[in-house]
Order: C-alpha cells, then sequence, then structure tokens
C-alpha cells in the first residue's frame, strides 16, 4: 500500500500519471450575465479557455448575453469577481452534474437511427456506429449514386468516414461538409446527416448532386464524439494524451495551419481551445486537410458545421481584416438565410468570424479557404437548445436539420451555377 502510494506521488510528479484529468460538473454552476461596460465584459471574457471556465455563449458586442460554466473549484473566486465588477447575473443552473443526468434520460439516445417506412427518423441522437451503419446502407442501397469515403483514422482508431455523393464523372466542382469536429455539438452531425437522406432519399433533390459532387462527413471527431456519449457530455476536443498533462485533447478547431496560434487560442493542455503541439499535431486535422489538399482543383465551397448561436460565419477568423471575396460570400449567406428562415422564421447574423463573433486563429474555415484554395468557406453556427445550448431537444432534430438543407440547397444551387458544366 505504501509503496503504491509512493509510486503514484512519483509518478504524478513526472508527469506520466495515467489519470485523467477532467473537470467536474458536480456542483458547476451555469451563470447569465450581461455585462454593460467594456470593463466587465473583458473581466468575464478573460476567462475563455481558462481552468474552470466554459463560456458557452457570448455575444459580440456590449449589451449581449453570455452564459458562462463555472466548477464548483472557480464558484467563490467567480462570485467574488461578478459582485466587485457589480456585474449583474442569473444562476440558471446550481448543479450542471444533475441537469445533465436529467437531460441524458429525456435525450433518449438512440443506439440506432430508427427507420421508419424503409426511411430514416431523426428521433433521437446517433451513436457514432449507427451514423456508419447509415452511410454503408446508403452506399448500398443506393450505389450509383452513394459512395462511403474514409479519409483517415482517429487518435482511437476510429474510421474517419464519410459518404460521397455524385451523378458520375470525373473533375466535377464539389461541395464539402463537415460536422462535430466539436464534440458535443450534437445538432451539427443531425443536420449533416439530413442533408445526406435528402439528397440520398428524396429524389426531389436529385438536380442538386447533377452537376456538382458532395463529400460529407457527419462525425469529423469521432473519438470526441463518443466520449460526449460514454462519460462526459461537454467534451470538445480530440481525445489525444497530451504529454506532461493528464488533461486530453485538442481543440481541432484551432488546429488548423494557417496563423496557427495567432489568437483566440491556448497552449495550455487542460484548456478547451487548446491549440496542440503545432499546427496539425491531431490526426484528425491532418485528415481533412489531406483530403482538402488531394482535391482542391474540383471543391468550390465548404461548410464546417458546428453549434451553437445561429451564424454564417466566414473568414476570416484570424484578423479583423475582410477577404477579397467578402461581398460575394455575404451575399450568398444571406440567400442561404432568406431560405432557410421560410420554415419558421428563425434568422442568422451573417459576418466574419472576427467581426461577428470573436477572433480566434486555427480554425478549419480559414485553413481551407487560405491555403486550401476553396474561396467559399463558412462556419455555420447552428440553432441551439436545452440548457447548455448543446441539447436541443430530439423535436427540434428534424427542424433544425430542414433549415439547414434550405440553406445547403441555396449553397448547392451557386455551385451548380456557377461551375457546374452538365446542367
Ligand atoms: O470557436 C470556434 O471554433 C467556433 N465556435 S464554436 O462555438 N462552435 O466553438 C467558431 C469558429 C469560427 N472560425 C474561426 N474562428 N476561424
Ligand atoms: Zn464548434
Amino acid at each position: 500500500m505504501r509503496l503504491l502510494f509512493v509510486l503514484l506521488v512519483a509518478g504524478s510528479a513526472f508527469g506520466f500519471s495515467n489519470a485523467e484529468d477532467l473537470p467536474s460538473l458536480e456542483g458547476a454552476k451555469v451563470y447569465r450575465l450581461i455585462p454593460d461596460t467594456d470593463e466587465k465584459l473583458s473581466a468575464v471574457l478573460a476567462h475563455h479557455g481558462k481552468e474552470g471556465y466554459d463560456i458557452l455563449r457570448r455575444g459580440h458586442v456590449l449589451g449581449d448575453e453570455i452564459r458562462i460554466l463555472v466548477t464548483a473549484d472557480y464558484v467563490e473566486a467567480f462570485e467574488t469577481e461578478l459582485t466587485e465588477y457589480e456585474i449583474d447575473n442569473v444562476i440558471e443552473i446550481e448543479n450542471a452534474q444533475e441537469v445533465i443526468d436529467e437531460e441524458k434520460t429525456r435525450q433518449s439516445v438512440g443506439p440506432s437511427i430508427t427507420h421508419v417506412n424503409g426511411r430514416i427518423s431523426f428521433e433521437a441522437y446517433p451513436r457514432y456506429d449507427a451514423v456508419l451503419e447509415y452511410l454503408q446502407e446508403l452506399a448500398t442501397n443506393y450505389s450509383s449514386i452513394a459512395t462511403v469515403v474514409n479519409i483517415g483514422t482517429s487518435y482511437e482508431g476510429r474510421p474517419i468516414s464519410g459518404l460521397k455523393i455524385s451523378s458520375g464523372g470525373t473533375g466535377k466542382p464539389a461541395i464539402l461538409i463537415d460536422s462535430a469536429m466539436h464534440a458535443r455539438e450534437w445538432i451539427a452531425p443531425t443536420s449533416a446527416l439530413y442533408a445526406i437522406n435528402q439528397l440520398v432519399e428524396n429524389s426531389e433533390n436529385s438536380d442538386l448532386y447533377a452537376s456538382v459532387d458532395w463529400y460529407i462527413f457527419p462525425v469529423a471527431n469521432p473519438d470526441g464524439y463518443e466520449f460526449t456519449h460514454t462519460n462526459y457530455r461537454l467534451w470538445r476536443k480530440t481525445r489525444s494524451i497530451n504529454t506532461g498533462s493528464s488533461c486530453r485533447g485538442v481543440d481541432p478547431n484551432r488546429n488548423f495551419g494557417y496563423y496557427w496560434m495567432l489568437n483566440g487560442a491556448s497552449d495550455l493542455p487542460c484548456s478547451d481551445i487548446y491549440a496542440g503541439t503545432e499546427a496539425f499535431s491531431e490526426v484528425e486535422t491532418q485528415a481533412l486537410r489531406d483530403f482538402v489538399l488531394a482535391n482542391n482543383e474540383t471543391i468550390k465551397l465548404y461548410l464546417a458545421v458546428h453549434s451553437y448561436g445561429n451564424y454564417f460565419l466566414y473568414p476570416w477568423g484570424y484578423t479583423a481584416d475582410l477577404p477579397d471575396n467578402e461581398e460575394e460570400l455575404r451575399t450568398l449567406a444571406e440567400a442561404a438565410d432568406d431560405a432557410l428562415s421560410t420554415l419558421r422564421g428563425t434568422r442568422y447574423t451573417i459576418g466574419t468570424s472576427t467581426n461577428v463573433l470573436y477572433e480566434a486563429a486555427g480554425g478549419s474555415d480559414d485553413w481551407v479557404k487560405g491555403v486550401g484554395g476553396v474561396e467559399l468557406s463558412y462556419t455555420p453556427e447552428l440553432t441551439g437548445g436545452g440548457i447548455f445550448g448543446f441539447d436541443p431537444p430530439v423535436s427540434e432534430i428534424l427542424p433544425i436539420g430542414q433549415e439547414f438543407f434550405l440553406a445547403t440547397r441555396v449553397f448547392g444551387e451557386y455551385i451548380a451555377e456557377k461551375f457546374g458544366s452538365s446542367k
């Protein structure tokens, strides 16, 4: 016993302990704040990416609501700060773990995607196995248009798979979509799956792949995604081991090699916005990088689907400067927004990441445009829901998917019009 103790102490002192340091959500609180001066806003935002804090939602301008999760160890210090700065606040959640347990029951997380009359139904958040099964099933049942594409293997050995939807031929303009780069943003993969479902299984949409190819990777960070189902609902990053740290994972959306680590990213492994030891340290970001570089002659538009907040973001995230084709990016996003608003009036905010959200270098959207050469690159941030924002009730899976597809149709028609030949 004594020997074990000595070994454990020595082990952690030298940093080779295997135990993972996961922030406990027992007693963690979620606060809603509206800082009304720049000083108050900076005081709150200074916690971005810091241990014990998770900014679940933030606006860009003064007066926008901020929602922040604070783990039990930091609650006292945070509340002292709120008093000191006289920041009005409401405690939305007293104990995050309790809410997660309750939500888990409500989500009725399905072991598989359910099928109704031979069609997929969107009534649960699927596990990764079920996603892969669905892709495979489509490739079998619709073999003339659908093929499973593997672009790599995750850190823990899962395939990073997507679906290519094409009416055949080579050299056609293509649209690339990925989602669940951020593991906890569950509404993104269900929406990408809905787009797959509509493109492949609804013949009314066959015009969309007549002259354009689609590559859709619904779960780009499979290890993280599975971890949100099995261990820790709010996990965001990959699951790689960080040498010398008891915290795992890298934020894949800070790990792309374009102005990597310039701003809005952390060099601390325990941070949720940890950028990694170097650009493309993660096999998941390497997989996407290599796929884009191998196909950058044909890929004309990229959607990195995230949640939440109702935004169509576009580059740059590393600078407030506008890209050369800002007008085209904006006009197209406006058309997509008009289309999605027809379902039930939902509206998205449109603009560059830096100007409407925050500065953050190393995002996939910036790299795909800046290095990959894909001029039209977007990060749609889909609608949130539930207490943390990452848990829209299952009844919202379908309408949010439908809204996303209405927008996707506009992107598809635009690429067909601009680059397609066999209309
Ligand atoms: O911070 C992010 O990675 C994205 N927001 S999220 O809430 N889904 O985490 C926004 C990324 C925008 N793009 C860049 N900053 N490049
Ligand atoms: Zn995200």
